[in-house]
């Protein structure tokens, strides 16, 4: 029966002890942690451009990577070949979400018109496997960035033609990914940004960015979409400045233009790095807001700055996603989708297969890490404790917001000189390694 990885069985849970690459560790989907099971906390999602469209080159080579099913040819019967390859893909791996662009899936035709029917064929494919394989789509996306039109951005584009070609492909994208079921709809501003201020009229083009995402919520009221619209904040790469640069550059954006109501964000890890922050940080942020949507699981090289997309291993970083994600309640429409590939020199099929178990093992690891964290208390406990004195007296006042520079002033005469406590960042970095061995 198996066809496409002939050598790769089905990736079982063999648990800590295994010495079998080919097998979990940790990733016990059907293990219960705080009253779940595994795969409904982590939800994977697998990006169908990394496992199925990326040759592995990079700018000083060609692609490595060995590809048997594919003729190399952007033909539509070459899309259409791709796709039960992907699917047995997920079935081995045990993946049950995914994630696409438009023009991952399926070629640009001669016209535009060719274009979108393309899409539609190779949409009609998907959803024999996904019913087939009980697979969902976590969100679908437009590419607005890869074709030669929208070299100067998309909806932030100079020209209203080509903002309106990247209207048509999103109109087409959002209702295939509400036939295809789509729990959500991402836009990642590839190249909505800019490269020189001396040709770019910046308020015009976030005008023209808040009308395009304005336009996209109509479409989605028409035809009955109601799965989450994300955005994805990057910093730059490959604008030299991207107006999504980060979570709070992305949730001012949204509030000023009024679509905070319609937007969570996709939070990517490599990403958080490239604009200087933690992942922790930007996903606080997103918290507060009410708007945590959805993570992109990867992460970057501390030695090369640019988004290397690797296979998420970093434990630490991991169980900052995952306490996170607990604190929230857990991913409603969102998932950890692995927008991760291969580094160069592992070329082969199997090396997917290492790569995704790794990543889904690291994860695992960190759920199992943040729930003894939870259910334990110690940070939040520290934490609410310092913040105590805001609970009760002068600090419930300031909070509530009876509090005036005259009143403070009448406290602060009244009292002893404050002698603040410690902030024990070293004891809490050690609790920290006392939970992750
Ligand atoms: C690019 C990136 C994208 C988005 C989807 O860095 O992360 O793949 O996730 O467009
Ligand atoms: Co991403």
């Amino acid at each position: 029966m198996s066809e496409f990885f002939p050598d790769i069985p089905v990736i079982a849970y063999e648990g800590p002890e295994s010495k079998n690459p080919l097998a979990f560790r940790h990733y016990n989907a059907d293990e219960i942690i705080l009253g779940k099971p595994m795969r409904e906390h982590l939800k994977f999602a697998a990006p169908y451009w990394h496992v199925m469209r990326n040759e592995l080159g990079d700018p000083f080579g060609v692609g490595t990577a060995l590809m048997p099913w594919d003729d190399g040819s952007d033909s539509l019967q070459n899309a259409l070949n791709r796709v039960p390859v992907f699917f047995e893909f997920l079935k081995k791996i045990g993946i049950e979400y995914y994630c696409w662009h438009d023009r991952d899936i399926s070629p640009e035709g001669s016209s535009l018109a060719e274009t979108h029917e393309n899409m539609l064929a190779v949409c009609d494919a998907l959803e024999v496997q996904q019913k087939a394989h009980d697979v969902r789509l976590l969100w679908g996306t437009a590419c607005l960035f890869s074709h030669p039109r929208y070299s100067q951005g998309a909806a932030t584009s100079p020209d209203a033609n080509v903002f309106s070609y990247a209207a048509s492909q999103v109109k087409i994208a959002l209702e295939q990914t509400h036939r295809l079921g789509g729990t959500g709809y991402t836009f990642w501003g590839g190249r909505e940004g800019y490269s020189t201020l001396l040709n770019t009229d910046m308020k015009r083009e976030l005008d023209h960015l808040a009308a395009f995402l304005h336009m996209a919520v109509e479409h989605a009221k028409a035809i009955g979409f109601t799965g989450q619209f994300y955005i994805e904040p990057k910093p730059r790469e490959p604008s030299t400045h991207q107006y999504d640069s980060d979570a709070a550059a992305c949730l001012n954006f949204l509030r000023e233009y009024n679509l905070l109501d319609h937007f969570k964000l996709n939070l990517e890890t490599n990403h958080a790095t490239l604009a200087n922050h933690t992942m922790a940080h930007e996903m606080d942020v997103a918290l507060g807001a009410g708007a945590l949507g959805s993570i992109d699981a990867n992460q970057g090289d501390p030695l090369l700055g640019w988004d290397t997309d690797q296979f998420p291993t970093d434990i630490y970083m991991a169980t900052d996603v995952m306490t996170r994600i607990l604190k929230m309640g857990g991913f409603t429409t969102g998932g950890l989708n692995f927008d991760a590939k291969r580094r160069r020199e592992s070329h082969e099929p199997e090396d997917l297969f290492h790569a995704h178990i790794g990543g889904m093992d690291t994860f695992a690891r960190a759920l199992k890490i943040a729930a003894k964290i939870t259910e334990e208390g110690q940070f939040d406990d520290f934490v609410s404790n310092r913040y105590a004195s805001y609970d009760s007296g002068i600090g419930a006042s300031i909070e509530s917001g009876v509090a005036s520079l005259d009143s403070l002033h009448e406290h602060a005469l009244g009292i002893e000189a404050p002698r603040i406590a410690s902030g024990r960042q070293e004891m809490l970095e050690n609790l920290r390694n006392d939970y992750i061995r």
